[in-house]
Parts: C-alpha cells; sequence; structure tokens
C-alpha cells in the first residue's frame, strides 16, 4: 500500500485572524499577532495552523468578501508581514494553509464592478439575470426565482447599473462567481498558483461544495422564466432554498479535478480540506480518493446541523446515540479508501463545551471539555481544533442584541422576529446564546489581564467583540504549565496522534452503540486493541455491556495497559482509569 499522507497523522489548528492576538492596539487581531505566539502554537504540538481569510476585504462577513485575493487587509497586516508568518512558521516545521474563497467574491472586487457593464469581458463572471417578465425590476416578485439568501432575504439583488439581478447565496456583498465560465476557473488557479508558489502549505475550501450549480439545457436556473427546472417550495420565511441545486452540482467532481491538474499536481507536502455542505458520507469517499485527483478532505456537516428543530435557531438538547450513528456513517464510509476531518469546533458553530458538555462549573468544563476532545481525537481522521478548544473556553453567554457582530446572527433577527415573525424575540435571543457564530468568536483568552491579552490593556479601543468574563479564569498562563489542565489534555492527545499507530492508522468501531450515555469505541491495528469509553451523561453510570465484556476479557489476558503504560488487572480497574483518561 502507499506511505500514508503526510497528513494523516497531522493535527491542524485553526485561527480566526481576527480574534486571536492584536499587537497594533487596534482591538483587531493581526498578522504579526500569530506570529508572536508560534512558540506557543509549537509547544502545543500542531502541525498545521489553518488561516480564516486575511485578504482585503470590506469585512462584511469578516473577510469571507474578497475584493483582492492577491493582498492583505490592513486590519491584519501587509504582504511582508505574511511572508514572515511563512518563514517564522516553517523554520519550526509548522505548515499554513489560507482560506480559499472562491464560490463568490465581494461585490468591490474589480472583477465584479468590472462585470456591471453587459460588454465587458468579465460580463459572465457571475449569475447575471432579468427581472421576471412583466415586474418591475427591483420590486418584490421580480426575482429571477425565489431562492432566499443563507443571511436572510431574498438571494438575488437588483443593480441599477447593470439593470439586472444578481445571485448570492451569502450576503449581497458576497455575488457568485459563475464557476460554468473557464475564464473564473483560470483566474481562480493562477492565483491559487501565486500563493503556493509564495510558500503556503495548502488550502481550507470555503464552501467549495457549492460552486457548480444546476442549470436546464439551455443556461436556465431552477425556477427562473423558461427553466426546464422547477424551483423548490417556500419556506416559512417566504424564499425557496437553493442548497438542492447548488450542492455538489453536476460539474461538481469536473472542477475539482480540473483544479487539482491546475495547480496541485507536482507539488507535494500540501493539503486540502474542503468546506462540504450538502455532501453525504458516500460521496466524500468518492472525493477523498485520492485515485478521483479531487481534495485529500472535506469537513461534513450532518454531525453539526442535527441537534436543532429544523433552523440552527432553535436548539435540541443532544441525543448521543444520533451523533454516534452519524460519526459512524462518516468512519466506515471511508474505512478502506478516502479520508475522513475531524471537527467539533470552528468559526461558525458555538463551543462544543458548551454544547455538548457543561460550562456550568468549573470542574465540569474541564472534565467535559477533556472528553469531549478525548472523543474527537480518538476518532480516524485528521483532527481541527479550534483556537480556544484546548482551553476549554466556552460560549460568549451574550444576553443583548447589541453583543453580537455577527451578519448572519443579526440579519435573522430582523428577518425571522421582524419581518416574517416566525420566531418570538425571546426564543430566538435564547437561539443565538446557544449557537450564535459569535460564541466562538470572542477574543482568545491568553491571560487573565483586563482584555485576557488579546489586546494590551490600555489599547486605544476596545476589542471588536467583548471579552468573555470567564477570562479570568480560563486563559492560556493559567493552565499552561498546570498538568490537569484543558490545555495538558490537549497536548497529550495531538503527541498521541504523532507517536501511537493504532491512533493514527487503526480501523474504528463503534461498540454499544444504542447507549444513551456513553461513547465507546474500539481502534486496531496489528493485533493492538484500543478501547475508548467516554461518559457524556455529566453522572456515574454503568459501563455498557459490550465495553464490560471487552475489558473483562482483554483483563483476563492480563494484557490490558492503561494510558501510562502500567498493568490494569480488571475491568473494574481499567474503567477507572479510562475515568482518570477524561
Ligand atoms: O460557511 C458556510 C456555511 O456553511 C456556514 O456559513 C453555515 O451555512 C452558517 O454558519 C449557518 O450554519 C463558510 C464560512 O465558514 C462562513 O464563515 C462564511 O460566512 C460562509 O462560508 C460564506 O463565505
Ligand atoms: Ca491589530
Amino acid at each position: 500500500a502507499t506511505p500514508n499522507p503526510w497528513w494523516s497523522n497531522a493535527v491542524v489548528y485553526q485561527i480566526y485572524p481576527r480574534s486571536f492576538q492584536d499587537t497594533n492596539g487596534d482591538g483587531f487581531g493581526d498578522l504579526k499577532g500569530i506570529t508572536s505566539r508560534l512558540d506557543y502554537l509549537a509547544d502545543l504540538g500542531v502541525d498545521v495552523l489553518w488561516l480564516s481569510p486575511v485578504y482585503k476585504s470590506p469585512q462584511d462577513d469578516n473577510g469571507y468578501d474578497i475584493s483582492d485575493y492577491q493582498d492583505i487587509d490592513p486590519l491584519f497586516g501587509t504582504l511582508a508581514d505574511m511572508d514572515e508568518l511563512l518563514a517564522e512558521a516553517h523554520r519550526r516545521g509548522i505548515k499554513i494553509v489560507m482560506d480559499l474563497v472562491v464560490n463568490h467574491t465581494s461585490d468591490e472586487h474589480a472583477w465584479f464592478q468590472a462585470s456591471r457593464d453587459k460588454n465587458d469581458p468579465h460580463a459572465d463572471w457571475y449569475w447575471w439575470r432579468p427581472a421576471r417578465p412583466g415586474k418591475t425590476p427591483g420590486t418584490p416578485g421580480a426575482e429571477p426565482n425565489q431562492w432566499g439568501s443563507y443571511f436572510g432575504g431574498s438571494a438575488w439583488e437588483y443593480d441599477e447599473t447593470r439593470g439586472e439581478y444578481y445571485f448570492h447565496q451569502f450576503s449581497k456583498k458576497q455575488p457568485d462567481l459563475n464557476w460554468e465560465n473557464p475564464a473564473v476557473r483560470r483566474a481562480v488557479y493562477d492565483m491559487m498558483n501565486w500563493w503556493l508558489d509564495r510558500g503556503v502549505d495548502g488550502f481550507r475550501m470555503d464552501v467549495i461544495t457549492l460552486i457548480s450549480k444546476r442549470v436546464d439545457s439551455a443556461g436556465h436556473l431552477p425556477g427562473e422564466p423558461g427553466s426546464e427546472i422547477a424551483d423548490g417550495p417556500v419556506g416559512e420565511e417566504g424564499y425557496s432554498n437553493p442548497s438542492p441545486f447548488c450542492a455538489d452540482g453536476p460539474r461538481q467532481d469536473e472542477f475539482l479535478a480540473e483544479m487539482r491538474r491546475e495547480v496541485f499536481d507536482g507539488r507535494d507536502g500540501f493539503l486540502t480540506v474542503g468546506e462540504a455542505p450538502g455532501i453525504t458520507p458516500a460521496r466524500n469517499e468518492h472525493i477523498t480518493d485520492p485515485a478521483n485527483g479531487e481534495l485529500d478532505m472535506l469537513f461534513l456537516f450532518e454531525h453539526v446541523d442535527f441537534d436543532c428543530e429544523g433552523v440552527k435557531w432553535k436548539p435540541l438538547p443532544l441525543e448521543l446515540p444520533k451523533l454516534k450513528r452519524i460519526m459512524a456513517g462518516y468512519q466506515s464510509a471511508v474505512a478502506n479508501v478516502g479520508w475522513a476531518s475531524l471537527f467539533t469546533g470552528n468559526h461558525d458553530q458555538p463551543r462544543v463545551v458548551s454544547r455538548w458538555g457543561d460550562d456550568s462549573s468549573e470542574d465540569n468544563r474541564v472534565r467535559s471539555a477533556k472528553a469531549l476532545g478525548l472523543m474527537l481525537h480518538m476518532h480516524r481522521g485528521t483532527p481541527y481544533v479550534y483556537q480556544g478548544e484546548e482551553l476549554g473556553m466556552t460560549n460568549a453567554h451574550f444576553t443583548r442584541l447589541d453583543q453580537y457582530r455577527d451578519l448572519e446572527t443579526l440579519n435573522a433577527y430582523c428577518q425571522r422576529v421582524e419581518e416574517a415573525r416566525v420566531q418570538s424575540a425571546e426564543s430566538i435571543m435564547a437561539g443565538f446564546a446557544a449557537r450564535s457564530r459569535d460564541n466562538s468568536r470572542t477574543p482568545m483568552q491568553w491571560d487573565g489581564s483586563t482584555y485576557a491579552g488579546f489586546t494590551a490593556p490600555d489599547a486605544a479601543t476596545e476589542p471588536w467583540i467583548a471579552v468573555n468574563p470567564n477570562h479570568a479564569e480560563i486563559n492560556a498562563a493559567a493552565e499552561f504549565d498546570d498538568p490537569d489542565s484543558v490545555y495538558a489534555f490537549y497536548k497529550r492527545l495531538i503527541a498521541l496522534r504523532h507517536e501511537n499507530a493504532t491512533v493514527a492508522a487503526g480501523s474504528w468501531t463503534l461498540i454499544d452503540a444504542d447507549d444513551p450515555h456513553v461513547y465507546a469505541f474500539v481502534r486496531e491495528l496489528d493485533g493492538e486493541r484500543l478501547l475508548t469509553m467516554i461518559n457524556l451523561s455529566g453522572r456515574t453510570v454503568d459501563l455498557p455491556a459490550e465495553s464490560v465484556a471487552l475489558l473483562e476479557g482483554a483483563a483476563g489476558d492480563g494484557d490490558v495497559t492503561d494510558g501510562d503504560g502500567g498493568s490494569v488487572s480488571d475491568a473494574g480497574a481499567a474503567a477507572n482509569w479510562v475515568g482518570a483518561m477524561t
């Protein structure tokens, strides 16, 4: 068999630059801040840093609206700062992966501005469509179809200059690029090669599985006048959902294979990970099968979309058997070929210790953060640690709308409470407290000082978003030298991935699937079995049957060892060890 790729026992750390470390006192994190924290990241032991976007941007969606792909936004610094970060990271053996956002650009990108002229060569670089016949452009009902944006309102924006609508799945300042146009694809590949030639080690690809849209034989989008494809049903907010027609579209594999050929073939040591809303585990196997030459791995979303009532603002408590079945589906699909990413947190998700753990007391928070970290890192795949997750950082627990910054949150309030009136203010505020993306965007907690060491205590301006008051107890300085801290536990998990072949490459088998409290699974490689049992109930419970049988069987052979190499004589002792591990 071909040797496992370098990333199959690597750990990636996601940095949200805006909230990581500010070095010039403007209340926003910056590139020099990341460089100043490389020794911390080297100590933690991570192999790769994924940076959320730092390119020129109006910051409408915090940098996921790019106006120049080949320059750094002054908010974060300069290209020279980026070159310094690359050099300093590489000196420490750490790779840098950048965020590639090419499903859409900013409306302030030169390409979009040029395309507003029907006679410009860029005229067909976006999805422009006329108003519906007989309707006054710019008035409700004149849009080409009824698609809604993920960030509220119609997915169509009328442009007076061009006299047509443009399509945007996200905000109206994020027009979708037309990937059907080979000139668009060429420009994207040229930009990607420019960054790789500059020393970048790969890309996390933003909603890359939305780039191929379903069109009929004449190029009509679903639901637009004359289209052979009907639009979907209108939902409670008054719009239809573009996802069935834009996720995992007809030319998805063609575009990804072309990108691989045009950008990555001939290079090595790189990493590509696609953000993949709408991709099933079976399609994950196809796309990550090296024989298909597409992507190394994907982020799937079923495990972070199931615990709500149809909309993320109506959260549900964790039903562990459901999570186990979803994760088992991910793992079994790529058991023989293909690969899995492993994440529970990122800049779009709430903090996992608040979502599925218990942040109501210091002891419960520490234990559940470790339990959730163990659960994730003992799976087969490449783990992604989101900044602050290694400290057990929690949700923001905001109570007022003015504390939020995220346009997804603010637009949802307007649309669901004030316009469509489908959710009460009280209900959606509880939904924001549990699931707003801002929960994971509060400043990184470095120490117990006024702004948590994120920015200087005497900074000219407050941080762009409030620091979590619990930074007094939860911060890197307090945890760094504490062997019982969440930080120390994550260091061990990361070291295990590097040192233990069973953890990195062993098979994965779920046991006790229906147990509502304990998440138990077995890793196996060349005869070594590694049993992980995690009690996520928050109270003492009996170990489930299959786990006990395995422990007693192994203990009887006298070959059960605990995590520190000691021998364990019986199931009870082994269970205690697992308890100790978590
Ligand atoms: O996220 C796309 C995406 O799936 C999320 O926006 C999700 O739809 C949303 O959080 C509701 O759950 C990527 C980026 O990670 C996100 O930060 C950007 O806002 C978005 O694309 C547009 O670029
Ligand atoms: Ca700054």
